[in-house]
């Protein structure tokens, strides 16, 4: 069977497809579909981009589709960046300028204040107009500066204290285990089972 993720992401891609190892299902992505539209984030919430791409994406093509949307909330910033996130600091984007944005309008916080979490949101949408959502968050902590170099976007000031790492210092498998995206595509596994 043949379930399309809708992203870019080469790594959301391989993410996935380790979580269905054995279970007979091919997962596609937007680099299958060569013409497939630009879809516009428009939504005021993860979870109402996510289903704007997933959706298009079974309209389009009629197998069951997946889209994710995520970013970064701060609790200090009243949940800032959330969905604008990967635009933090404008266009172009730039993980960069996000991180030296977000470092700023910290400046004056205290250490203990900096309370954060990656969120997720899953939308899997089948042909049949079924609809469903998964979530997941990894709690954490803004840091002062910049520590490690694995990961992207804001992986390397994003504080992990029961590891007492940085996301950017986690090994790829490490942080595929813990994240917030994977904790969602843990939770789809099941769902994507009975549709397909
Ligand atoms: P799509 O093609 O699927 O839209 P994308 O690469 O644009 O994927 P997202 O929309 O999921 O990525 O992510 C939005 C932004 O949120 C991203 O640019 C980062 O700034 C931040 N973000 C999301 N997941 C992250 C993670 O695991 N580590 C660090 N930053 C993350």
């Amino acid at each position: 069977m043949e379930i399309l993720l809708a992203t870019a992401n080469k790594g959301k891609v391989i993410e996935l497809e380790e979580m269905l190892t054995g279970m007979d299902i091919r997962v596609l992505s937007l680099s299958d579909f060569p013409g497939f539209p630009e879809i516009e984030e428009t939504g005021a919430t993860f979870a109402q981009n996510a289903f704007l791409k997933a959706r298009k994406a079974a309209e389009i093509t009629g197998l069951v589709s997946l889209a994710d949307d995520s970013g970064l909330e701060v609790d200090a910033l009243n949940g800032k960046p959330g969905v604008f996130s990967a635009r933090y600091a404008g266009e172009p984007k730039s993980d960069e300028r996000n991180i030296d944005k977000l470092l700023e309008q910290l400046n004056i916080v205290p250490e203990l204040e900096r309370s954060a979490r990656f969120r997720c949101s899953l939308a899997v949408v089948a042909p049949d107009g079924q609809e469903f959502l998964a979530e997941g968050t990894v709690e954490g902590r803004i840091l002062k500066s910049r520590k490690g170099s694995g990961g992207f976007g804001y992986d390397p000031v994003f504080f992990l204290p029961d590891m007492d790492k940085t996301m950017a210092e986690l090994s790829l498998e490490e942080k595929n285990r813990i994240s917030h995206r994977a904790i969602a595509f843990r939770k789809a596994v099941p769902i994507i089972q009975t549709l397909v």
